[in-house]
Order: structure tokens, then C-alpha cells, then sequence
């Protein structure tokens, strides 16, 4: 791999013990992309004799990055740079825009999808009217096959069309009607992954994800969507730029 002399590079430059360096070393090339997402590692051997460290220690250094979600290990496969999707938090973009702008097949695996009357507590939050016919779409969010996220949205059926199934990019189906919601509020916390919701995230019950809630509006202010996701917090990481 090219890049192990870079990262060696990084290595010489630091103190401290050869393990912690190693990892200090693999988080910065991780972080600035010189290791890009879903990039394989070097066979354990190589890469040991490479940056000069015996294979114990590279094996450790591995398993703190794993545990932090910068590598991921597949079975049979080796070890892979984990997918970490890097999301501004002031562009208003869906799941599959922001997907295929990082070169990522988006899919989704539809868990529900129903019409129903708008239920009273969305309708004080978003102020559609009560009796709007809405739904409701569960979808387990994917990028080249690793699953990313869990979405739960409600919107107006009128956004969509009444033989919308669910299928493909919500914001592209909503583009090709009265278009997709242009002011979005939205909050963001950590929280521990509820039962069901980290089964289908592949982590275990309670481990940190984040809880994101968005209320999006469309041009004339009207409500379009209430949407609960839930994204897993070794695969996502929110950024913004900040001026004062
Ligand atoms: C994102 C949105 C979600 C929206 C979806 C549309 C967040 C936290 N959630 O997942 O509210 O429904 O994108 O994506 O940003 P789509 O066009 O791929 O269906």
C-alpha cells in the first residue's frame, strides 16, 4: 500500500510509545482521507514489517481502532477503513444525494410503509391540518450494502403521490411533485440505540447512535416531513463551519 509510507512518516514524527503512535498516526491518515473510506489494509504481516512494528502491537493498534470505529474487520475478508460519512450540517441534502456524492450506492430496505391520518401529536408539531392522509415510511438506510441508518418520516401524501411504494429517493419523488423541503429545523443528540432500533443497526442494544429529528418545510412553509433517524455514530460524523 502507498500510503504506509506516509503513515510511518506520521508515526517518526510523534512520541510516546510505538502503539499509541501507530494509532495516533492511522486516526489522522483516516481522518484527512489519505486512507480513504472502505479502503483495505495491507495482510497483517505486510503491514506490520512496513511501519516497523511487530505484528502484536500493529493487531492491538487494529482493535483500538476498530473499537473507535475508524477500521472495520470482515470476517474472511480482512481489515477495511470504515465508511464514516462526513455530513455538513448546513446542507440540505437527503440520504441519496449525500451517498452518491461520496461515490456510494444507496439502498434502502423498506421495514413499513403505511397511509393513515396524520396522528395528533404531528399535527400540533408541523400544524397539517387534522385528518391529512400521511405516510409513514420505515427504511433501513445502506450504502454500498453497510447499513448506515434508520429512518422513520411521516409526510403529507399529497408530497408524494398515492401510488408512491416507498421505493427509491424520497426527496427525488418529492422533486418530481411540488418539490423537497427547502427550510429544514433540526436537532441532534447522542443517545443509546433503543432495542429494536439497534438490532436492525447491527450494534448492540444501548450503544451510542445519533438520534436526529428534522421538521422540513416546503417553499410556502407548509409542512413536508417529521422524520426520526437514527445513524450510527461510527459511520456518520456531523460537521459545520462556524464564523463569528
Ligand atoms: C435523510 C433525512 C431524512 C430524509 C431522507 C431522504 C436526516 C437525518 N434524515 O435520511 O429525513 O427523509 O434523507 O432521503 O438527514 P432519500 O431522498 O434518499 O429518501
Amino acid at each position: 500500500m502507498t500510503e504506509t509510507h506516509e503513515i510511518r512518516r506520521r508515526m517518526d514524527r510523534l512520541t510516546g510509545p510505538l502503539g499509541v503512535r501507530l494509532v495516533m498516526a492511522m486516526t489522522s491518515a483516516i481522518e484527512d482521507r489519505t486512507l480513504g473510506p472502505g479502503q483495505p489494509l495491507p495482510a497483517e504481516r505486510d503491514f506490520a514489517a512496513d511501519l516497523g512494528v511487530s505484528r502484536s502491537t500493529l493487531r492491538q493498534g487494529l482493535e483500538q481502532l476498530a473499537k473507535d470505529g475508524y477500521v472495520a474487520t470482515r470476517p474472511g475478508a480482512g481489515t477495511f477503513v470504515a465508511q464514516r460519512i462526513l455530513k455538513p450540517i448546513t446542507r440540505l441534502t437527503g440520504f441519496t444525494d449525500d451517498m452518491l456524492s461520496r461515490g456510494l450506492k444507496p439502498s434502502s430496505q423498506i421495514l413499513g410503509c403505511k397511509v393513515m391520518p396524520v396522528p395528533p401529536e404531528i399535527s400540533f408539531r408541523t400544524g397539517l391540518p387534522l385528518g391529512t392522509e400521511v405516510m409513514m415510511l420505515t427504511r433501513l438506510r445502506q450504502a454500498d450494502g453497510e447499513v448506515m441508518g434508520y429512518d422513520r418520516s411521516i409526510f403529507p401524501v399529497q408530497a408524494v403521490g398515492a401510488d408512491f411504494d416507498g421505493t427509491g429517493s424520497l426527496y427525488a419523488r418529492m422533486d418530481a411533485r411540488g418539490g423537497r423541503p427547502r427550510r429544514i429545523l433540526q436537532s441532534l443528540k447522542a443517545a443509546g440505540a433503543p432495542e429494536d432500533i439497534a438490532r436492525h443497526l447491527g450494534v448492540k442494544p444501548g450503544t451510542a447512535v445519533l438520534a436526529i429529528h428534522r421538521i422540513g418545510y416546503g417553499v410556502q412553509g407548509n409542512a413536508l416531513e417529521d422524520a426520526m433517524s437514527w445513524y450510527r455514530g461510527d459511520r456518520y460524523e456531523y460537521i459545520a463551519e462556524i464564523t463569528g
